[in-house]
C-alpha cells in the first residue's frame, strides 16, 4: 500500500478510515454497503417474525386474549410492511450490491456516493416507521371507537395499523385520526425513495460497466434478474409516491382525494395501490429465482437449461406484471369486463413462470446432483413456490377468487410464494456466497438442519391455512368463536410457525460461529461457473486484480472444463493451474488500483430524511415547521457538500 497525496481542494476534506465505526458509516464499497444493507434487512426479519409470532400465539385457540382488535390489526400491519419493505426488498439489495459488481466483472457499482445513500435512506426510513411505536397514537374514528370498542391504544397497537395497502378512506383522515398512518405513509414514501434511487444506479452499472466481453446474454441470470427488477422499481415506485403524496395531503393538508364522504374516490387509491402493488410481488419474488438459477446449475452440474428462455420468461413477468394489477380487485366494484380481462391477464403470467419451472428442472434432469444446504433450499423455493403459484392460479378465476378473497386461502398463498419461494431462495443464496463474504463455509450440518426444520415448519404454518380458508376463515380477524372449529387446525399452524422461529435460531447460531470458526473455503468451495468465484475469498478490497475479460456464457467454467465428443465435461489438465494463477492475480494485483475515497455526505443526506418525516408528521405543533426546516437545509447543503467533494482524497493506491 503507498499513497499519493493530491487533494483538488481542502475545503471539504473526504473521510479515509479503512476500519473502525467511521468506515462504515462513509463507506460507499458495494460490498461494505451490501454487508449493512443485509445485517439490518435481518434485524428487521427478527422483528417481523416476532410480530408474525404474538399473531399467532393470538390465534393458536379461538377467542385468543393475547392481543385486542385494534393490536392485531397493528402487528399484522407491521408484520407485512416489515418483511416486504424492510426485509425482502433490502435482502434484495444487499444481494445486488454486493454479488452484481463481482458477477459482471465491475470494481464497484456506476455511483458509489448514491449507493451510500440509497442504504442510509432505508435505514432512516425504517427508524421512522419503527418509532411510530413510541410516538404513534391511534385516536377515534370520527364517530366511532377503536376496533372492538377499545379507548385508547397500547403500546403494541400504537403502530402503523391500517394493513400494508392501507386501503383509503379507512386509512385516511376520516377514519385514522392518530398519527400512525402518518408514519406509515411518509415512511413508505422515504423507504421509495431508497429503492428508486438504487433501481437507476444498478441499472446504469449493468449497462455500463460490465467486464470486456460480457455481452447482455452472457450475464448471468441473477444480473439479469437485477436489471429486472431495477426497472420494476423504476416504473412502479413513482405510482405508490403519488399516491402515498395524496393521502398525506389529504392527511396533512385537507385535500379530499380519498374521502368519499366528499367525492373523493376509494377505489382510485387501490387501482393506484395495486398499479405499485402487483409489480413489488415480482421485485421480491425475481432475486430470489434470479438466485436459484445460479445454484442449481452448480449443484446439479450442468449448465442452465435454456438460459435464453429464462432470461426472457424473467423480462416477460416484470413486463406482464404491470397488466394485472386489477385482480386485487376482483371484489371491489369494477366492472365484469375488466374483471375477465384482468382475470386473463393474470392467467398469462403462468406461462413464463411455467417456463421457469420447466427449465429449473431440465437443469436437474440427468444431472449430478449435490445435495448441499444451498442446494437443498434452491429445491424447497421450487417446489413451494410451484405450491404457491398454483393456489394464486386460482385467484385469477374471478368466482373462485369471490369465494377466497379475504380468506386465509389468500394468506396461505401469499406466503407459499413469500416464504416458500423468497425466502427459501434467499437462503439460498446466503448458504451459496457465504464464502465470498467470509472466505468460510456454513456449517453444512446446521444447515441441513436449518432447511429441515425450515421446510418443515413452513408447510406446517401455511399448508392448514388453505382448508381454514376454504372453510370460512377470514383473514384480518384477531379471534374466532369456538364453534366454527378452526381451533386444531389453528394450533398446528401456530405449532408450525414457532417451528419456522427454531430454524432461524439455529441459522443464527450457524452464522455466527461459522464466520469465526468455520472451515475455510478456498477460492472456488463449489467449483462455480461465474466469475465471482474467479477471485479469492473474501473478496479482496478491489474486487478484481486484473480487470476480467469474458469469452462466454458460464466463462470461469469454461476456463476449467472442456466438453468431450458426448457432451460431458472434462477436467483441463491445466485447471487448478489457472485457479492459483487468477486466486493469486486477485491477491497481488499487478498494476496500482484505484478505489473511490469515502464521503459523510450520504449519511448527513440519509438523516435529514428523519427530521424531514417528522416535520411534516408534527407540522402543526410549534416545532414541527422549523423541523423540517431543519431536515431540508441539512439535506440541501449535503447535496451541495457532496458536488463540491474533491474526487478524490489521498487516494489509495494498491501496488503489487
Ligand atoms: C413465521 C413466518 C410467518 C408467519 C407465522 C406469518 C403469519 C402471518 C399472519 C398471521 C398474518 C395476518 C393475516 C391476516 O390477519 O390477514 C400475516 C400477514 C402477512 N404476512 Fe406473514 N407470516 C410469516 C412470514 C411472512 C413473510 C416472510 C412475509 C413476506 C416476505 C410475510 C408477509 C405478510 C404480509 C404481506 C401480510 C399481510 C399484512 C397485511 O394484510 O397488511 N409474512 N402473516
Ligand atoms: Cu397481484
Amino acid at each position: 500500500m503507498a499513497s499519493t497525496a493530491a487533494p483538488a481542494s481542502t475545503i471539504f476534506r473526504r473521510p479515509k478510515q479503512t476500519s473502525g465505526w467511521m468506515s462504515w458509516l462513509t463507506t460507499v464499497d458495494h460490498k461494505k454497503i451490501g454487508i449493512m444493507y443485509g445485517y439490518s434487512a435481518f434485524f428487521f426479519f427478527i422483528l417481523g417474525g416476532l410480530e408474525a409470532l404474538i399473531l399467532r400465539l393470538q390465534l393458536a385457540g379461538p377467542n385468543g386474549t393475547v392481543l385486542d382488535a385494534n393490536e392485531y390489526n397493528a402487528m399484522f400491519t407491521m408484520h407485512g410492511t416489515t418483511m416486504i419493505f424492510l426485509f425482502v426488498m433490502p435482502v434484495g439489495a444487499a444481494f445486488f450490491n454486493y454479488m452484481m459488481p463481482l458477477m459482471i466483472g465491475a470494481r464497484d457499482v456506476a455511483f458509489p456516493r448514491l449507493n451510500a445513500l440509497s442504504f442510509w435512506i432505508f435505514i432512516f426510513g425504517g427508524i421512522f416507521l419503527y418509532s411510530s411505536f413510541l410516538f404513534g397514537t391511534t385516536g377515534p374514528p370520527a364517530g366511532g371507537n377503536l376496533p372492538g370498542g377499545a379507548t385508547d391504544a397500547s403500546w403494541l397497537g400504537s403502530t402503523i395499523n391500517g394493513g400494508w395497502f392501507m386501503y383509503q378512506p379507512n386509512a385516511g383522515p376520516r377514519f385514522s385520526t392518530g398519527t400512525v398512518l402518518d408514519f406509515g405513509a411518509i415512511g413508505l414514501q422515504i423507504l421509495g425513495l431508497a429503492s428508486l434511487i438504487s433501481a437507476v444506479n444498478f441499472i446504469a452499472t449493468i449497462f455500463n460497466m460490465r467486464a470486456k466481453g460480457m455481452k447482455l446474454l452472457r450475464m448471468p441470470v441473477f444480473v439479469w434478474m437485477t436489471l429486472v427488477v431495477a426497472f420494476l422499481l423504476l416504473f412502479s415506485l413513482p405510482i405508490i409516491a403519488v399516491a402515498l403524496f395524496m393521502v398525506t395531503f389529504d392527511r396533512q393538508l385537507g385535500t379530499l382525494f380519498f374521502d368519499t364522504f366528499q367525492g373523493g374516490d376509494a377505489i382510485l387509491w387501490q387501482h393506484l395501490f395495486w398499479l405499485f402493488g402487483h409489480p413489488e410481488v415480482y421485485i421480491l419474488i425475481l432475486p430470489a429465482m434470479g438466485i436459484v438459477s445460479e445454484t442449481l446449475p452448480v449443484f446439479s452440474r450442468k449448465p442452465l437449461f435454456g438460459y435464453p428462455a429464462v432470461v426472457f420468461a424473467g423480462a416477460a413477468i416484470g413486463f406482464l406484471g404491470f397488466g394485472v394489477w386489477a385482480h386485487h380487485m376482483f371484489a371491489s366494484g369494477i366492472t365484469p369486463v375488466a374483471q375477465a380481462a384482468f382475470g386473463l391477464a393474470t392467467m398469462t403470467i403462468a406461462v413464463p413462470t411455467g417456463i421457469k419451472i420447466f427449465n429449473w428442472m431440465g437443469t436437474m434432469w440427468m444431472g449430478k446432483i449435490k445435495f448441499t444446504t444451498p442446494m437443498l433450499f434452491s429445491l424447497g423455493f421450487v417446489a413451494l413456490f410451484v405450491i404457491g403459484g398454483l393456489s394464486g392460479v386460482t385467484h385469477s378465476i374471478v368466482p373462485a377468487d369471490w369465494q377466497q378473497t379475504d380468506t386465509y386461502y389468500i394468506v396461505a398463498h401469499f406466503h407459499y410464494v413469500l416464504f416458500g419461494g423468497a425466502i427459501f431462495g434467499i437462503f439460498a443464496g446466503l448458504y451459496y456466497w457465504f464464502p465470498k463474504l467470509t472466505g468460510r463455509m456454513l456449517s453444512e450440518k446446521l444447515g441441513k438442519l436449518h432447511f429441515w426444520l425450515m421446510f418443515i415448519g413452513m408447510n406446517l404454518t401455511f399448508g392448514p391455512m388453505h382448508w381454514l380458508g376454504l372453510q370460512g376463515m377470514v383473514r384480518r380477524t384477531w379471534k374466532y368463536p369456538e364453534e366454527y372449529n378452526f381451533g386444531t387446525w389453528n394450533m398446528v399452524v401456530t405449532v408450525g410457525a414457532y417451528t419456522i422461529a427454531l430454524s432461524i435460531l439455529v441459522f443464527m447460531i450457524n452464522w455466527v460461529r461459522s464466520k469465526r470458526k468455520g472451515v475455510e473455503s478456498g477460492m472456488d468451495p463449489w467449483d462455480a461457473r461465474t466469475i465471482e468465484w474467479s477471485i479469492p475469498n473474501p473478496t479482496p478490497e478491489w474486487n478484481f486484480g486484473v480487470n476480467p475479460e469474458v469469452q462466454a456464457l458460464d466463462d470461469w467454467w469454461h476456463r476449467k472444463y472442456d466438453e468431450n465428443e458426448e457432451g460431458r465435461p472434462v477436467r483441463k489438465a491445466e485447471a487448478d493451474a489457472t485457479i492459483a494463477q487468477f486466486h493469486d492475480q486477485g491477491v497481488n494485483p499487478p498494476s496500482p488500483i484505484h478505489l473511490p475515497s469515502p464521503s459523510y455526505f450520504p449519511f448527513l443526506a440519509g438523516a435529514a430524511f428523519l427530521a424531514i418525516g417528522y416535520g411534516v408528521v408534527y407540522h402543526t405543533r410549534g416545532w414541527g415547521l422549523p423541523l423540517l426546516a431543519f431536515g431540508v437545509i441539512l439535506l440541501l447543503s449535503s447535496m451541495i457538500g457532496w458536488s463540491l467533494e474533491p474526487l478524490e482524497e489521498d487516494h489509495e493506491e494498491v501496488h503489487a
